[in-house]
């Protein structure tokens, strides 16, 4: 006789700013439905085409369920299933005898497979920290951008997202809202019933830019968004549309601003950026001239050479116009920093020798004698910049490599053993959000499935059986959300572990309607917004940047992310999410396909100094002249060259070694294979 089904209640763990809330229900230990939950103010009962199928990942055939001892040659995924004692008794004492010569020669990579405030890395973190370890900073999402925003306002502070729908000019900029962040779209569609003028800034006419509700749309040539910005000004300066009362109360250095946009009229912005003068005229007058004004902004521009400029200039607009004034004006990005201000911190961890997570492939073969990899929630020899290196380093025979997935990735058919990892649906996580401000905690729903356990525990293991003895490694992870809810920031009061456990989810205490430079003062020096000089500098592996390299490499590419099954590399290997054709294709325009003599579906090799990938093309106008595409997020398996797009892609990083690598920004040259 089966048992009665119950509901729980948790949230998506993705890398997605939507954390929707959902329910699973269980019954006789088995999930048997997760559907979003009816109650989300913002996610209102929906997930995703990614999601919706969430248990056949759960349940999948593939999943790893026991810890795996490599047999076979790295690479090759051969392996056999062992015990957990016997697994962490050996890395232990592996991990032990390197980190006895040489603690820094261990290095832990992590990024955002789980963005759970508790899976994504707070006891990995204690563990390493107390090693001593080599550590990674995680900057390929978001650390360009933010850094961009701050030298305006000293802080990342944008407004709440669900302010938006009281805007009446929206510039989506660099989003891909209906991709990326879909349940923005009802706010959108809310704030255009009730008259805004909706406007998309993309490269490439992605589904967003193509949607019916959308007024207008600026196909700019990539990385120019600067020119762009100065254009806007130098308009708003000739016309007198600046508001001066608000300009000397509120900023510093706006004249530098207005100066440093003399030179860049419109029709010289338009040989920039492809966008015809009176356009950009019109930009500029209907974002001064319409209140409120918001732009919306997550990461799209920021992998370049130059990101954080083109953050910062996009940030400069409302602090010129004053648009921060109004409800629905100013800029709403990542609200992350919203839940960092609020939860409790861990404290200021050690400063060690540390390493951009961008520059993997090189600290793995060029000399930064590391001795051992400990991977978790990350994919890098997908996800990473520089993957040839990545793969060559994972190749080494003197390398120790840990992996902890769910699945047997790309990266994870490289390690010496590779622990399972539980899901959403088996641990205990507290959830911020980056696309709203509702707290969510999510309940294991189900027992862990064959012998999966939680990063947490893992580590907590891995630390006992190395005779770690620092506070903190054994607390339980009821011990960890408790500690970052033990905070007395304002915007937490009331939220307590009981009323999560109880709720769900519950909005933080920022006040409906909050401006976050005018009901509170920037945290700058002098509490004002910062403008200043700007520049538009192409970048060094652009067409305009590098003509000599561009001779040979004539076309740029960019591999966004573009399809609604993946999310980045967590289904870009498995059969019921991949898109139709079941392989990535190279997406190239009519005026670059016909004198390469290639035709819708025929076979190109797309090549430039860092590798060379076999796809099939796709002619068509979503991108620009000049531009092709390569959607990021498969699996290295689905090329022939058994490599991915982050096989092409620009690993460099900024010279002061902060923030993304530009891999937005790639020459690359591609010609049609013949029919064999
Ligand atoms: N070319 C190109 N490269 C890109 C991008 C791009 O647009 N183009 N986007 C970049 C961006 S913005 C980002 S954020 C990164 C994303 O990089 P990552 O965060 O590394 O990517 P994901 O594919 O989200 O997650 C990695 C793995 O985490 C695992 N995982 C999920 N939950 C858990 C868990 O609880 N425990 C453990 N141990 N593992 C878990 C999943 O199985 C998955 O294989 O990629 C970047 N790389
Ligand atoms: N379905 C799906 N949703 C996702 C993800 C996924 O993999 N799949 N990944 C999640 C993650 S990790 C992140 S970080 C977010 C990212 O969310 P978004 O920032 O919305 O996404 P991106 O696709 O990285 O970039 C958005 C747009 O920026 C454009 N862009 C690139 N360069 C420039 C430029 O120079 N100027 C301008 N104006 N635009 C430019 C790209 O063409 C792209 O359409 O999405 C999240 N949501
Ligand atoms: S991936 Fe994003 S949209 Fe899909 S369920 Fe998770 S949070 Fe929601
Ligand atoms: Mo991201």
């Amino acid at each position: 006789m089966s048992g009665e089904p119950i509901a729980v209640i948790g949230a998506c763990h993705h890398d997605c700013p939507d954390t929707c809330a959902w329910e699973v229900t269980v019954q006789d230990g088995r999930a048997i439905k997760l559907r979003g939950h009816d109650e989300h103010p913002f996610t209102r009962g929906q997930l995703c085409p990614k999601v919706n199928r969430f248990l056949d990942r759960v349940y999948h055939p593939d999943r790893l369920l026991y810890p795996l001892r490599r047999i076979g040659p790295k690479g090759s995924g051969e392996y056999e299933p062992i015990g957990w004692e016997e697994a962490i008794d050996e890395i232990a004492g592996r991990l032990r005898d390197i980190a006895d010569r040489d603690p820094e020669a261990i290095l832990q990579y992590s990024f955002d497979g789980t963005q759970g405030s508790i899976q994504k890395g707070v006891m990995a973190d204690r563990f390493f920290d107390a090693l001593g370890a080599s550590d990674i900073r995680r900057h390929l999402c978001g650390v360009t951008s933010n850094l961009g925003a701050e030298a305006v306002s000293g802080s990342r502070l944008g407004i709440d997202p669900e302010e938006l729908r009281h805007a009446r000019f929206l510039i989506l900029w660099g989003t891909n809202t209906l991709l990326t962040n879909r349940h923005l779209w009802p706010t959108i569609e809310a704030a255009k019933t009730a008259g805004a003028t909706l406007v998309v800034i993309d490269p490439i006419r992605t589904q967003t830019a193509a949607a019916p509700i959308v007024d207008e749309f600026f196909q700019l040539a990539p990385g120019t968004d600067v020119a762009l910005v100065l254009a806007m000004v130098n308009v708003l300066d000739r016309d007198g549309l600046l508001d001066r009362e608000w300009l000397e109360q509120s900023t510093a250095d706006w004249r530098g601003f207005i100066d440093a946009a003399q030179d860049m009229d419109p029709q010289r912005a338009a040989s920039i950026t492809g966008i015809a003068g009176d356009r950009i005229e019109w930009l500029a007058r209907s974002y001064a001239g319409t209140k409120p004004a918001a732009i919306r902004s997550l990461i799209g521009p920021e992998h370049r050479e130059h990101g954080r400029d083109i953050m910062r200039a996009i940030a400069m607009l409302p602090a010129l116009t004053g648009a921060w004034r109004e409800r629905g004006g100013g800029l709403a990005r990542s609200a992350a920093i919203y839940f960092d201000l609020a939860l409790a911190s861990g404290g200021e961890r050690p400063v060690r020798r540390s390493f951009n997570m961008g520059r993997l492939g090189e600290v793995l073969t060029d000399g930064a004698m590391i001795e051992a990899l400990v991977v978790h929630n990350s994919n890098p020899a997908v996800i990473t910049p520089g993957q040839n290196d990545i793969i060559a380093g994972l190749e080494r025979e003197d390398l120790f490599t840990v992996v902890i997935e769910q699945f047997l990735t790309d990266t994870a058919r490289y390690a010496d053993y590779v622990l399972p990892a539980t899901t959403q649906l088996e641990h205990l996580d507290l959830m911020t959000a980056w696309g709203h401000l509702y707290l969510s905690l999510n309940l294991p729903a189900i027992e862990p499935c064959g012998e999966t356990l939680p990063n947490t525990e893992i580590f907590r293991r891995l630390a006992a059986a190395m005779g770690l003895t620092d506070e903190g490694l054994r607390d339980s992870d009821e011990d960890l959300v408790r500690q970052l809810l033990d905070s007395d920031h304002p915007w937490l009061e009331g939220i307590t572990f009981d009323r999560l456990r109880a709720e769900g989810f519950v909005r933080l205490g920022v006040a409906p309607g909050f401006r976050p430079y005018v009901d509170s003062r920037p945290p700058t020096a002098d509490g004002k917004l910062h403008l200043g000089g700007l520049d538009y500098r192409p970048g060094t592996e652009t067409r305009t940047g590098n003509p000599v390299l561009a001779q040979r490499y004539p076309l740029t590419m960019m591999s966004r992310k573009q399809h609604a099954k993946f999310l980045n590399a967590n289904y870009g290997g498995f059969e019921n999410h991949l898109p139709q054709e079941g392989e990535p294709r190279l997406e190239i325009h009519e005026a670059d396909a016909l004198p390469r003599g290639i035709n819708d579906g025929d076979r190109v090799e797309v090549r430039n100094d860092r590798g060379a990938l076999t796809l099939t093309a796709t002619v068509s106008d979503t991108a620009q002249p000049g531009l092709v595409t390569i959607p990021f997020g498969w699996w290295n398996r689905s090329t022939p060259e058994a490599r991915a797009v982050n096989a092409l892609t620009n690993p460099a990083v900024a010279a002061d070694d902060i923030g993304s690598s530009f891999f937005h920004e790639n020459l690359v040259e591609v010609v049609r294979l013949d029919d064999r």
